[in-house]
């Protein structure tokens, strides 16, 4: 059986899921839903990072311990993403004890392999990035991120022995050119791994963090935030048992936005070295969203959230501007008019009269009751199915090249086409002729075949839209009609529902 992993970051617990969380999840969603559709055995995992130095400090700044300040928050995370109706199989918290449990076992192992030592080290250290920094990485000596001047630390901690694996990893990324994907981004790496990447400081002393896995085999540490959270990805599917993990980890595609690509590219399938593993499959890339131009920033109040989209426009049509707006890998701009725009020309006038004129004619020619359709059909009703399985056809392509506003796209050109051949057949003008009207009732029965097709091709990126049409198509749950031919779903007779308005025009203060 075909199977997929697909994982999404785990999330800091210190700010509210916004429009950069959401898009990872709208696209992880949207293909774990894709793939199982498609029959694919798929897990889907994301969850809250809640350990470190920048979660400490927030839950010292809320006034609260950081153990119940952690609990609310990633409570928060997941009933916003509940809310949103992502359909993740399962929620891991960096602070569930399996999960420590594991970080300790893994520590261990690579200790007593002999690639975690004992050093004392100088350095330059940014709070805000909870990492060190080299010279050559500051701009101007600040943090590149943080806009920061790093304080000098001088401490002794435990360090993994991260450059001992650089070869192998660059020959790996040689011999797997689409490891990380899109290939700029494996650029950046093998361009990192071409300098010295020396070794990674993994603790931190309990004087001046607490908060954090403790290191087991010295109690005046705890691990360091990232070498904790990373290894959720493999934790979470031991926690469901070693065949479990066996079934899903060679097939790991993991999910994340440009900014976390060192940890993901060059510690991550470090650690996994060092521990024995194997390497995950693929690390799939997405840029950053500004907002009308600008970084998204709470003091700019130029923040998209999730759940207030949601409210304004429906999480259907959210989903459909991200994606369709969007070229995954590619930084992508939210803009007020361009969803609007696209709002109101591809969700209320191309998908929303479609349904709504189809589905008024089916109700006031033939109250509601599906006509047989004939062995002969005209060339425009072949025309109208071909369509259809090219749609098909090409968002499969395109869905495994991660293309998805192509894939939108292809639906939209068979939407436009169904469009066309209403007015192509004109049924409104045939039904006046009553020896025309059986035709008008094959034509129809084409245009609800071409919404059933809509519905099966729009579940995994507009699901509640999906489900909507099968229900106005009277069409239930598991009937075993998903994969039914064209014209071979609907028995002469089937009723279908009234007419109803998909998406309401977003009218424009000037337009009002
Ligand atoms: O980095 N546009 O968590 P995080 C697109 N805990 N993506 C954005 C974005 C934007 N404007 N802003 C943020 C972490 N992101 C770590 C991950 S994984 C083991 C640990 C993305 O909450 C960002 O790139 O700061 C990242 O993929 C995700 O949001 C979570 O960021």
């Amino acid at each position: 059986m075909d199977r997929i992993y697909i994982t999404t970051p785990l999330y800091y617990v210190n700010a509210e899921p916004h429009l950069g969380s959401a898009y990872t999840m709208i696209i992880t969603d949207t293909l774990a839903r894709y793939y199982k559709a498609n029959g694919w055995e798929a897990f889907y995992l994301t969850g809250t990072d809640e350990h470190g130095d920048k979660i400490a400090q927030a839950a010292a700044q809320a006034g609260v311990d950081p153990k119940p300040f952690t609990d609310q928050m990633s409570a928060t995370f997941q009933a916003a993403w509940d809310s949103c109706g992502f359909s993740y199989d399962h929620f891991i918290r960096t602070t569930d004890a399996y999960h420590v449990r594991y970080v300790q076992e893994l520590l261990t192992k690579v200790y007593k392999a002999g690639d975690i030592y004992f050093d004392r080290y100088g350095g330059l250290y940014c709070f805000g990035c909870e990492r060190f920094y080299t010279e050559k990485e500051l701009v101007d000596g600040k943090c590149p991120d943080h806009r920061t001047v790093p304080e000098l630390i001088e401490e002794e901690n435990y360090f993994f022995r991260m450059s001992k694996y650089q070869d192998r990893l660059l020959r790996h990324l040689e011999e797997h050119p689409d490891f990380i994907r899109p290939e700029g981004f494996k650029n950046e790496v093998v361009a990192m791994l071409r300098e010295r990447i020396g070794d990674l400081c993994i603790s931190r002393p309990k004087s001046r963090l607490t908060w954090g896995i403790e290191i087991p085999f010295d109690q005046r540490y705890v691990t360091y935030v990232w070498f904790d959270a990373l290894i959720n990805y493999v934790s979470a599917l031991k926690h469901r048992g070693e065949e479990f993990f066996e079934k899903f980890w060679p097939q790991a595609e993991h999910f994340i936005g440009k900014d976390i690509l060192k940890p993901h590219g060059i510690f991550w399938p470090t650690m996994l070295m060092a521990a024995g593993l194997p390497l995950y499959k693929h690390l799939n890339v997405h840029g950053f969203w500004t907002s009308e131009g600008q970084k998204m920033s709470k003091s700019l109040g130029n923040t998209v959230s999730p759940l207030e989209m949601k409210e304004r426009i429906g999480m259907d049509a959210f989903r459909y501007f991200v994606l369709r707006e969007s070229v995954f890998g590619q930084d992508a701009d939210f803009r007020e008019d361009a969803l609007v725009a696209r709002y109101n020309a591809d969700l209320a006038n191309n998908l929303g009269n479609l349904v709504s004129r189809v589905l008024a004619m089916q109700n006031r020619y033939f109250s509601g009751a599906v006509q047989p359709l004939s062995g002969d059909w005209r060339k425009e009703d072949q025309a109208l199915k071909d369509k259809f399985a090219q749609a098909e056809t090409e968002l499969h392509r395109h869905m495994v090249e991660l293309q998805f506003h192509r894939a939108l796209e292809s639906v939209w050109a068979a939407i436009d086409h169904a469009n066309r051949y209403i007015v192509q057949t004109a049924p409104f003008t045939l039904f006046k002729d009553p020896a025309q009207r059986t035709r008008v009732g094959e034509v129809l029965h084409h245009l609800l075949e071409a919404i059933r097709q809509i519905s099966r091709l729009l579940a995994p990126f507009m699901p509640d839209t999906a489900k909507e049409l099968r229900r106005l198509l009277e069409l239930k749950e598991g009937d075993g009609d998903y994969r039914a031919l064209w014209g071979e779903c609907f028995s002469p007779g089937h009723k279908i529902d009234g007419p109803t308005v998909l998406f309401p025009r977003i009218e424009l203060p000037s337009e009002a």
